[in-house]
């Protein structure tokens, strides 16, 4: 089942709205140790998983109620602006509802899996000599002005969608978790999250709300520095984004959960992107990696409370990782030795094995 049917009394779906979707979500819940331990005592880390996502990333779980809302007002067309992970969903879910999909991406600077499912699902896929923030401008007009439906995050109905992982984290948990980390880009998850904790305790579902802590990387921080980003650069490119949307919407969950927005170095980055993959098992793309980059930074800094003081129950912080790592295969190889290449006997192959 896809969020829309699970979520359905939550959602601004009705009988008449079509369910174009790709059974997205239920993505798991997973402990990580490791990180905890790094964290101190007295936490619990845990990962959403969001790269198990039909097309590998969140923006399924907004594609879906956004695509569906599409169809029913009578929609033949889609489009967005993307660092990649949005073009693959949209493209994805077009392509289910047999709807034409646009896509306006910055040139040379989307990572190849991401390209290849835009490609392979049938986009109209254009490049333009620019940033993101260009692509999304354009994106913009062009929905402005032809009967096209934007499906960037701008859209209310992906926000909608997205807040569903907000709901599986408490229904996992059995309440709200304490801290809940994630990268930030256009800011439109930071947004969903924390509209689907604030509804989900308005329910009563739950009973508390998390501080949301936001990591953007260091050369495409807009909402750290407190300035538009003119040229934004990082290797995360899916976080590549200079001027985000939903920039006062992600001000606003700051200030309401009492979190923070902080800014994490690639370096920080490409460390917590090793330290997944190598000692969780969990391989997530680089932009991913920047909420856990961020817990480990603010724990160096002191920012988590001191174990010292007696807890009833371990404090549970929430990272998500936003997109599969083989999203971009060229920057896991580039961050590790290449392999040998011996002759075909094993004598070679036990050497070079360490046996
Ligand atoms: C893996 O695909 O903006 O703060 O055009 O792909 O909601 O933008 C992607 C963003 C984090 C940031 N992690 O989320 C796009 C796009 C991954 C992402 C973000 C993105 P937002």
């Amino acid at each position: 089942m896809g969020v829309i049917e699970r979520y359905r009394d939550l959602l601004p779906v009705s009988e008449k709205t079509p369910v174009i979707d790709l059974e997205e979500g239920s993505t798991p819940l997973i402990k990580a140790d490791p990180v905890a331990e790094m964290i101190g005592p007295g936490y619990n880390v845990w990962l959403k998983c969001e790269g198990l996502n039909p097309t590998g990333s969140f923006k399924d779980r907004g594609m879906t109620v956004a695509v569906s809302k599409a169809v029913e007002e009578g929609s033949s067309a889609v489009a967005c602006a993307s660092t990649g992970n949005t073009s693959a969903s949209a493209a994805a879910y077009a392509a289910r509802a047999k709807i034409k999909c646009i896509v306006v991406i910055p040139e040379g600077a989307i990572a190849l899996g991401k390209l290849a499912q835009a490609l392979i699902h049938g986009a109209r896929v254009i490049a333009i000599r620019g940033n993101f923030d260009d692509a999304l401008g354009i994106a913009r007009e062009l929905t402005d002005k032809y009967p096209v439906k934007l499906v960037n995050s701008i859209n209310p109905y992906r926000i909608e969608g997205q807040k569903t992982a907000s709901f599986e984290i408490c229904d996992h948990l059995g309440r709200a978790p304490e801290y809940h980390a994630l990268p930030v880009g256009n800011a439109g998850n930071i947004t969903a999250y924390w509209k689907g904790y604030k509804e989900y305790r308005e329910k009563g579902r739950t009973h508390a709300l998390p501080k949301m802590l936001g990591f953007q990387a260091a050369g495409a921080a807009p909402i750290v520095e407190g300035h538009v980003i003119e040229h934004p650069e990082t290797l995360a490119t899916a976080i590549r984004i200079g001027n985000p949307a939903s920039w006062k919407q992600a001000e606003e969950a700051r200030d309401e959960s009492g979190g923070l927005i902080d800014k994490v170095t690639d370096d920080e980055i490409i460390e917590a992107y090793r330290l997944l993959a190598g000692e969780v098992g969990v391989f997530v793309e680089p932009a991913s990696a920047a909420s856990v980059a961020g817990i480990l930074k603010k724990a160096k800094e002191g920012y988590f409370r001191s174990a010292d003081e007696p807890v009833p129950q371990k404090r549970d912080i929430v990272c998500v990782l936003t997109g599969h790592g083989l999203k971009d295969p060229d920057r896991a190889i580039k961050c590790v030795e290449q392999p040998p290449v011996v002759e075909a006997k094993l004598e070679d192959v036990v050497r070079e094995a360490g046996l």
